[in-house]
């Protein structure tokens, strides 16, 4: 019999989806949940369904259910603007494979705690009733800073931002994570039921804290007795998440494709195989996390600022620097000899002296980062990494650079990196439009990054209170970072990078 070549070619081989049915028949070298993933009830509600939850607190939950067997605690995972994740998680049974790289390793584990993907912006009503939910007991979020609605100046909510005015005006179907907390814990209140835990697992200073004020002032701007029900019933613990995570590519889902015997998954993740969580201690149910490595502790304070501005901060010298060398993704930059030499004596001259670590501890924790940083597994990109600068670069950079400036204490690595920030905003695209970072205040940026001068462009910058705060004294920094503007436009990153090394960090690349 004949065939033609066209009909054959028409019909390509059907590839099956990553699915329910197919998890038992998976090759054996793929970790999956040891836990019949229907049987689970839900008892979490995340808000913020991106690559970084599913492979840090799902998997953990995962861990967390496999050692005890703890049912209970199944994941709503709510997507806060794009559809995509929901539409691929739906698709295939909301199960999906973590890749863990590790030293040239990798391993590959299929997760199923999310017993359901919901689209916030389609369905706000069904989050607040989530949320409300009589057998949930936590919710989690990552929903960056800029999802929290805080003003960066009072530390309070910023009632005036437009997200927050139309959440008061369409008080049942909010857009913001805060509004559909505050509706859902209006709920509860109104049942009479167990209000959740509320965990915070974003990259901020006592992430709890601003938590907790930013819904109990959106509550007050309508029911002040429903702020003071918040107040007393609600608890905001603090925590501390680590790991480095990039959404699956293209190649991360052929390598899962690999890894699953062929079965499709469209919405792997990409991770390194170090994860910690340091959550404040809290009375209420919950998943054993401590299973997954989780620690729980009383103040996670120093914990908090240790992570912020050695590892994040870096990350952000990393990706300024690194973009404006040239480098494409953070283990590239950090391969970078001149590079890897400013980060480490960023983080031992400029960012450790102002933590509770030293001695052994801290260059091995040191090493640990740069070599993590070096992964290149990782396709941690720059602009991945180096978006919201306006919101992360206070608590990582300018809190230290301020803390030293108050004992005089030189930062330089400190001011090139803020200088390589501004130059983002400066980098013409190839229609000569100025570039627009992915930032909430890109806008605004650009048009101070119009200023021809550099040093008073660098002024203009530093002005900015609520990406600053209250630098002490504001001029000389101004001009520093002018000067490193300056630099940084006429000569190569590497140059500028070497006149700033200490001698002993020159050739400390490692
Ligand atoms: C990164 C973090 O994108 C960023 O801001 O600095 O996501 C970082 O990878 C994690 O905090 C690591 O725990």
């Amino acid at each position: 019999m004949r065939v033609s070549l066209n009909t054959a070619l028409a019909e390509p081989a059907i590839v099956p989806r990553l699915s329910a049915r197919n998890l038992s028949r998976l090759p054996p070298g793929v970790a999956r949940p040891q836990f019949a993933p229907s049987a689970l009830s839900t008892g979490i509600v995340h808000l913020g369904c991106g690559a970084f939850h599913r492979a840090h607190q799902a998997l953990a939950t995962q861990h967390a259910i496999g050692a005890d067997g703890d049912r209970r605690w199944g994941i709503a995972a709510i997507a806060m603007s794009s559809p995509d994740v929901v539409t691929a998680l739906r698709a295939q049974d909301n199960l999906y494979t973590t890749l863990l790289h590790d030293g040239g390793r990798t391993r590959a584990e299929v997760v199923g705690t999310i017993t359901e993907a919901v689209h916030a912006p389609t369905d706000p009503v069904g989050v607040a009733r989530r949320i409300a939910d009589p057998r949930v007991r936590v919710v989690t979020l990552t929903v960056t800073t800029d999802g929290y609605c805080v003003s960066p100046v009072t530390g309070r909510l910023d009632a005036g931002c437009d997200r927050v005015v139309a959440d008061l005006r369409r008080r049942a179907r909010p857009g913001t994570a805060i509004g559909m907390l505050v509706a859902g814990l209006a709920e509860v209140r109104r049942r009479g039921g167990i209000p959740p835990a509320v965990i915070s697992c974003d990259n901020m200073t006592a992430n709890g804290r601003q938590l907790r004020s930013a819904v109990m002032d959106f509550a007050a701007l309508h029911d002040d007795r429903l702020a003071a029900w918040i107040g007393r019933n609600v608890r905001f613990p603090c925590s501390v998440v680590d790991r480095i995570v990039q959404p699956g590519s293209a190649t991360d889902a052929a390598v899962a494709r690999n890894w699953l015997g062929g079965i499709d998954d469209r919405a792997p993740v990409s991770a390194e195989s170090f994860l910690t969580w340091t959550i404040e201690d809290f009375d209420g149910e919950r998943p054993r996390w401590e299973a997954a490595g989780a620690r729980f502790v009383g103040d996670v304070t120093d914990h908090e600022k240790a992570k912020l501005r050695l590892l994040n901060g870096t990350h952000l010298l990393l990706a300024y620097l690194g973009a404006s060398a040239g480098h494409a993704t953070i283990a590239q930059a950090a391969a970078d000899p001149a590079l890897a030499a400013l980060a480490r004596q960023f983080m031992l001259c400029e960012q450790a002296p102002t933590l509770a670590l030293s001695g052994a501890e801290l260059h091995r924790t040191v090493d640990d980062l740069l070599r993590r940083f070096r992964n290149p597994a990782i396709r941690h990109d720059m602009t991945r990494v180096g978006r919201n600068g306006s919101d992360k670069l206070r608590p990582r950079v300018v809190a230290a650079m301020s803390d030293n400036i108050a004992v005089r204490r030189p930062t330089p690595a400190a001011i090139l990196t803020i200088a390589a920030w501004i130059r983002w905003f400066e980098a013409p695209c190839a229609d000569g439009a100025v570039m627009r970072p992915d930032d909430p205040r890109a806008e605004e940026l650009a048009g101070l990054a119009a200023e021809a001068d550099p040093h008073r462009r660098a002024e203009l910058f530093l002005r900015r209170a609520d990406i600053f705060g209250a630098i002490p004294d504001r001029d000389r920094v101004a001009r520093a970072v002018g000067d490193a503007v300056t630099e940084l436009s006429r000569d190569s990153v590497t140059d500028v990078v070497r006149r700033r090394l200490l001698p002993e960090f020159e050739g400390s690349a490692g």
